[in-house]
């Protein structure tokens, strides 16, 4: 495996990559070009500019997090065969440009979703949290003023206003679509890509759902071990796989993690790996990376991934907000760099061990 950190780009991240290359065994990172909109094209020089970028500060560009998918490819409208040509052209440049894994979601609507972003903790961090009554209470229109109110002015990965700005179209555009369409329309477009991941070797990794349930009455279809199973039999083609997040599948504390790992064996391209705290049923809140901290057990999930033969980049993901840094919630330097020389160590433990 290939320790990573997710970087944001110099103009939303208020971490540096020369603060991620201090942090001992990450050698690289996950990027995206962060002002892109599902359905643009991504530019040859824009790629190459941000891996020069990355190149330069000492780490590699281990993949990128996100392409996202425009909504006429989830929904398959009519135009999706156009979304799905500009998505093969970024994938080609991608490609061209070295690189291998791309993180994609096909969640509808809302990617992640959280209802608090700084929930104090009893040793004075804070954190993000879920709880399913607030969701249960709130007009779905609410929810991307909810989220942006407590982004201490950062944009916030998958809640691009420009975006969320019309979502009662996009409402709209789910109308018909359940988790058999979305099966379906998901298969037609992993058909689709297919061909040029296979040209340049490119690792596709679907994200799991978060939480890992419907939220809002849409569908959604990557949320467990049935699901995923069904999932990765839409293609044999080992370029489809998936992103094994434990902070979204974990969110249903009945997902037994280590097995999805099991069965997922050699379709698992690249790891989210983190803890979190249930409270009460539909509720969470993001705990820090170590076992004793959240209802996860941490060394059974890196051990399922080191016996499950995983070797594709794995990072921290969110992380509490420690010792009083300002970052966009989830994503500071601190809780994140204490996540992966903690994930570190459990590897070299199972390694050695093993
Ligand atoms: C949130 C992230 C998600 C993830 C996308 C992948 O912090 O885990 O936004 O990047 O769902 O496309």
């Amino acid at each position: 495996m290939q320790m990573t950190m997710r970087w944001f780009g110099k103009a939303y991240d208020s971490v540096t990559l020369a603060q991620i290359r201090q942090v001992p065994g990450v050698t690289g990172v996950i990027s995206t070009l962060y002002n892109k909109l599902p359905g643009e094209v991504w530019e040859q020089e824009a790629i190459a500019a941000l891996k020069q970028e990355i190149e330069a500060a000492g780490l590699s560009l281990a993949g990128i997090e996100s392409v996202n998918i425009h909504d006429a490819i989830k929904t398959g409208a009519p135009d999706r065969d156009k979304y799905i040509d500009t998505y093969i052209n970024t994938l080609e440049r991608l490609g061209q440009a070295g690189i291998h894994m791309v993180c994609y979601n096909f969640m509808p609507v809302f990617d992640w979703t959280r209802t608090e972003l700084a929930k104090l903790r009893p040793d004075g961090s804070t954190t993000m949290a879920y709880d399913q009554s607030i969701i249960d209470s709130i007009d779905p229109n609410d929810m991307s003023g909810l989220i942006e109110r407590q982004s201490k002015g950062f944009v916030m990965a998958g809640w691009e206003p420009e975006r969320l700005s019309r979502i009662k179209e996009l409402f709209a555009m789910y109308k018909d679509v359940d988790e058999t369409r979305l099966f379906e329309n998901m298969k037609y477009f992993i058909d689709r890509i297919m061909p040029v991941c296979d040209k340049y070797n490119i690792n596709m990794a679907i994200h799991p759902d978060d939480p890992s349930w419907s939220v809002f009455g849409l569908p959604r279809i990557v949320t467990g071990k049935e699901k995923l199973q069904r999932l990765i039999g839409l293609s044999n083609n080992i370029h489809h796989g998936v992103t094994l997040c434990t902070g979204s599948l974990g969110t249903n504390p009945q997902n037994d993690i280590p097995a999805i790992i099991a069965a997922l064996k050699g379709r698992i391209h690249f790891a989210h790996v983190r803890n979190l705290l249930h409270t009460a049923p539909g509720k969470f809140e993001e705990a820090a990376h170590l076992s004793c901290d959240g209802s996860m057990d941490m060394f059974a999930i890196m051990k399922a991934l080191y016996d499950a033969g995983f070797d594709g980049p794995i990072r921290p993901d969110h992380g509490r907000a420690i010792w009083g840094e300002v970052a966009m919630p989830g994503y500071g330097l601190y809780d994140r760099a204490l996540g992966a020389a903690y994930l570190n160590g459990l590897w070299e433990a199972i390694k050695k061990m093993s």
